[in-house]
């Protein structure tokens, strides 16, 4: 059986860690992964916070241009800026590239970083398309690095218990899906991002951008797959301040079977006015219903006939694997950071494994759980595709693992 992630890494990592390295944290390895960045954006803030978390070194970063490089570095306080892409790349003091780019240039720095012999952690969706997808796990498979995706709502505590729950069968078989995700930051005809252009952003944008995680939240805590789906778009503002005719959609209704018999329907927007980041998923099966809200991370409903309640998270009474990313205190809210936080943490211990392995040819065997890795990435890629073949077609569409 697969040991924990924290006494892995340990076990492994003790042996190469310095003396005096603190040893008590949840999660992340002992020794300090040096970290690069291509992207000046806002998720870079979030990665490299993570990054810094994670004991990181924050070597440095490359952008689309050096102006834009250097005022990161100054921002997010990294050691310094790359003029280009290919110099941060060629820096061998580099262990881990964090790709925080445009949709449409994730599978290309994301291959190049593995080219360069870099655990990658690539932003989704990994790419815009199967076949650049599938070729970017082949290649993570070849090299042995570590390649993951960032699903972070994974990685909040009370996930781990909702999968933990209905894994071990307190759902009962489950019946049906009930999940949405909702923002409200393009509801406005004017407003306007690079995600809504094809070009960069992909030719899915709300299904890419947010959908993908709701669908993988929803596999991760079943383990179940769907198998067909059915879905609808609109592109409600196909002219925005920038951006004009418009191609990629504001919003998806679908309809989902899963393998194991369950039916969902599922429902992804980005102008539903006052929903900010509203990510609700509910699952109701033969024995009890259990639905987790992002906005409430630190709380799960079970439903029952008789005796519905809601907990919360207190790392006593919790699973294992979610009280172990519970690192504060019951009552002390966790959120989005924590979330995004863990999942880097959980990412640098598999690549500084995985590194150890290299150099002394003994291999841990496990990797983290839950790590979202690049195939999490490319079956996102697969639904978000049949998604739009569905939208496109107006039929039902098989979705092959
Ligand atoms: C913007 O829609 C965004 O930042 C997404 O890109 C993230 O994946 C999601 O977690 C929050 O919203």
């Amino acid at each position: 059986m697969c040991v924990t992630l924290s006494s892995m890494t340990k076990t492994v990592i003790d042996s190469a860690a310095p003396a005096g390295a603190d040893r008590t944290e949840a999660t992340g390895p002992a020794v300090a992964l040096r970290a690069g960045f291509i992207g000046a954006g806002f998720m870079t803030t979030v990665h490299s916070r993570a990054a810094r978390a994670a004991r990181a070194e924050l070597a440095g970063v490359a952008s689309s241009s050096s102006g834009s490089a250097e005022r990161a570095a100054l921002e997010l306080g990294l050691a310094r800026s790359y003029s280009s892409v290919d110099a941060l790349l060629a820096d061998d003091a580099i262990d881990i590239i964090h790709v925080c780019t445009p949709n449409t240039t994730h599978a290309r720095f994301a291959l190049a970083a593995l080219d360069a012999g870099k655990h990658v952690v690539c932003e989704k969706p990994l790419a815009t398309s199967v076949v650049d997808a599938a070729a970017l796990v082949r290649r993570a498979e070849a090299t042995g690095l570590t390649a993951t995706v960032p699903f972070v709502y994974r990685f909040h505590p009370m996930v781990r218990e909702a999968r933990a729950r209905v894994q071990a069968g307190e759902t009962g078989r489950v019946l049906t899906i009930n999940g949405g995700y909702l923002q409200d930051w393009l509801a406005e005809p004017h407003a306007d991002d690079w995600r809504v252009d094809a070009d960069l952003g992909g030719p899915s944008r709300a299904f890419a951008d947010i959908g993908s995680h709701l669908v993988d939240l929803l596999e991760f805590i079943t383990a179940d797959r769907i198998v067909r789906l059915n879905a609808t778009t609109r592109t409600v503002y196909g002219n925005r301040s920038n951006n004009h005719d418009i191609a990629t959609e504001d919003l998806v209704a679908l309809v989902v079977e899963m393998r194991g018999g369950a039916v969902g329907t599922l429902l992804i927007s980005q102008v539903a006015p006052g929903r900010k980041n509203s990510l609700v998923l509910e699952i109701a099966g033969t024995e009890q219903s259990i639905r987790f809200d992002q906005e409430r991370p630190d709380e799960l409903w079970l439903g029952r006939r008789v005796g519905s309640q809601h907990i919360l998270r207190d790392p006593a009474e919790l699973a294992p694997d979610a009280a172990r990313l519970s690192t504060v205190p019951s009552g002390h809210p966790m959120g989005y950071q924590d979330a995004f936080n863990a999942f880097v943490a959980d990412s640098y211990a598999d690549a500084a494994a995985n590194s150890l392995a290299a150099s002394t040819g003994v291999e841990s065997g496990c990797s983290p759980e839950g790590l979202p890795t690049f195939a999490d990435g490319l079956r996102a890629v697969r639904v978000t595709a049949a998604v739009l073949e569905s939208a496109a077609s107006g039929a039902w569409v098989e979705v092959l693992s």
